[in-house]
């Protein structure tokens, strides 16, 4: 028996595991679920009288390792008593079960290898050319094949007037990736992404190659002869676009999108509805310079002219902020009619991570004088897993990185990404599933919390290694690849069981699966009819508040920041361990 169908036709296991697999000098454990503490029809479980578990060869009988099953722990979140079994003495490499109590239950099979997190790495990266806008896609890989979407993009309008613009004057804001399985292009999201594919390049250069993912697009010349990495070819496809979103004073635009939804099978090139350009905030302005920064250092040995350009527009931006001190979001009636909201108010931290990136890009005073002035109360902040409503955190790693921070406040951010390091281990040692969320962090897009989390932890083992925190981090990435209390791997096309169904116009539209994407996961508030209806219906508890449904858009769809800190969680074990 790989499988238990509950009544709700949920892929339900009760020995869990990684369904990728492991590193192999990696801690592996499956997690047993002994005691459904409730939820009845979301949960299959093992006698708890049954006390040993055996690996076996994925297709052969051998026991490769026995062993005994941890103590019962109450894992609140899934409302379940699991069981762990701890099976890192299995390095060899090749593919595997966990059975328990002589055959009761197995887990689905998995890899033990070295190179064993390649692929869904590669997948990632190619998700981001697929999901390309203005952009012919035809991938001999997934089979996907569309015509370039939302030309329209290039006279997109202006939704109001402003200090440059009158409103329905036309912008070219073409280029870019869709944001998610919407066609929107939103400033926040991207920026905070490609903050995250840089810093996993920066840590782990060796992890990303040119031509490691046979990209379904044309590179350009000039990339193409200087080696650049196909995440960096990814990245900047997107860094031209939000280019194309900043204003001649600086300042950058809020979004890209049209003032309705399409429907949910419509094709990128049949949403042909007019496209506006709206709002304008100074958190996306930060957000902006911050990534703009990054690119000047990382692209600088591949493309001089774009680092260039980056800082040019990275500085440009920070005036903009300079001259306009207070926070500012810019809302015009029926902005977020056709579109997602990423409203933020506030921006202390977003100005933080510009100006750190900033002074590390060129060591500038004004720079220092702005973190160590106006903004040095973010010194005293903790730290906080970076999302794209709290970018703070790659602020305090740019500062602590930068050659020209003073030494003894880099000290401090030290001392608070490794107290918060090892807050987050602790967690994950007393759950259930090792898994760095708490009941409350099982909201939207709680797998992408859960990866965000495994980031500070890597950050921390850059500063002091500790392989407790590489273990914490790897707890994080088993989970989303399906060490999970619903049986899900939380990733598109990776394990036994992934998210078949997500909530996506070019998925639904094309009928084509894309693999890479990380959906939004177990979501306890419900905040979409269908999932709230299958809440109330069944009462699940948070960790299982998830279901694999096209309707859902709260709990399974993608959007470019959920994939974003899975760079840095799978490359730098990888390449660490
Ligand atoms: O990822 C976003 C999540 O943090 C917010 O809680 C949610 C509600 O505002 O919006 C999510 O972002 C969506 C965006 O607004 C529009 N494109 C799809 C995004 C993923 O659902």
């Amino acid at each position: 028996m790989t499988e238990l169908e509950s009544d709700t036709g949920r892929p339900e296991t009760p020995v869990r595991v990684n369904q990728v697999g492991y590193l192999p000098p990696a801690r592996k454990r499956a997690v047993v679920a002994v005691e459904d503490a409730g939820a009845g029809a979301l949960a299959a479980t093992v006698d708890a009288e049954v006390q040993s578990f055996t690996v076996r060869p994925a297709d052969g009988d051998d026991a490769v390792a026995t062993g005994e099953l941890s103590d019962p722990i109450h894992d609140e979140g899934a409302g379940e008593v699991v069981r762990q079994a701890d099976f890192s003495d299995v390095t060899e490499t090749g593919d595997y079960v966990v059975e328990v109590g002589d055959g009761a239950a197995r887990s689905v099979p998995f890899r033990v290898a070295p190179d064993v997190y390649e692929g869904a790495l590669v997948d990632a990266t190619r998700l981001y050319a697929l999901k390309r806008s203005n952009t012919r896609i035809d991938d001999p890989v997934t089979g996907l094949n569309v015509e370039p979407g939302h030309p329209q993009d290039e006279r997109a309008a202006m939704r109001a007037r402003d200090e440059f613009r009158d409103a329905g004057e036309t912008i070219d804001v073409g280029g870019g990736w869709y944001d998610a399985g919407d066609y929107g292009k939103y400033v926040p999201p991207a920026a905070v992404t490609l903050g995250q594919q840089l810093l996993a390049y920066e840590l782990v250069p060796d992890a990303f190659e040119s031509g490691q993912c046979d990209l379904p697009v044309d590179v350009p010349e000039v990339d193409r002869s200087a080696g650049l990495p196909d995440l960096l070819v990814e990245a900047k496809f997107e860094l031209e676009w939000l280019e194309r979103m900043q204003r001649p004073d600086g300042a950058v635009y809020h979004k890209v999108a049209g003032d309705e939804w399409p429907a949910i099978d419509t094709l990128p090139v049949e949403d042909t509805q007019q496209r506006y350009v709206y709002g304008l905030s100074t958190f996306g302005t930060a957000t902006y310079a911050a990534a703009m920064a990054m690119a000047a250092r990382v692209y600088a040995p591949f493309d001089a002219a774009f680092a260039d350009r980056a800082l040019e527009n990275a500085r440009d931006a920070f005036a903009y902020l300079a001259a306009n001190p207070e926070p500012a979001f810019r809302f015009d009636e029926g902005q977020d009619d056709g579109s997602g909201p990423y409203r933020k108010d506030e921006d202390r931290g977003e100005r933080f991570w510009a100006a750190a990136e900033l002074l590390k890009a060129t060591g500038g005073d004004r720079y220092a004088d702005a973190l160590h002035g106006p903004l040095a109360d973010v010194f005293d902040e903790p730290v906080r897993a970076p999302v794209w409503s709290d970018a703070t955190a790659l602020g305090q790693w740019a500062y602590r990185s930068a050659e020209a921070a003073d030494p003894e406040r880099a000290a401090v951010l030290d001392d608070a990404f490794l107290e918060r390091a090892d807050a987050i281990a602790t967690a994950v040692e007393a759950d259930g599933h090792r898994v760095a969320l708490d009941t409350d962090d099982y909201h939207w897009a709680s797998a992408k919390l859960a990866l965000a989390k495994a980031d500070v932890l890597l950050l921390a083992n850059e500063i002091d290694p500790d392989e407790c925190y590489v273990a914490a981090a790897l707890d994080q990435v088993h989970y989303v690849l399906g060490r999970t209390p619903t049986g899900y791997s939380y990733v598109t096309g990776q394990g036994t069981y992934p998210p078949r169904n997500p909530h996506d116009r070019l998925v639904e539209s094309t009928g084509v699966e894309i693999p890479g994407m990380v959906v939004s996961g177990a979501n306890r508030n419900g905040d979409d009819d269908y999932l709230a209806g299958f809440i109330a219906e069944t009462d699940a508890p948070p960790a299982k508040s998830y279901v694999d449904a096209v309707p859902s858009y709260s709990a399974n769809e993608w959007a470019i920041d959920y994939t974003a800190p899975l760079f840095l969680a799978l490359a730098v074990p990888s390449a660490r361990e």
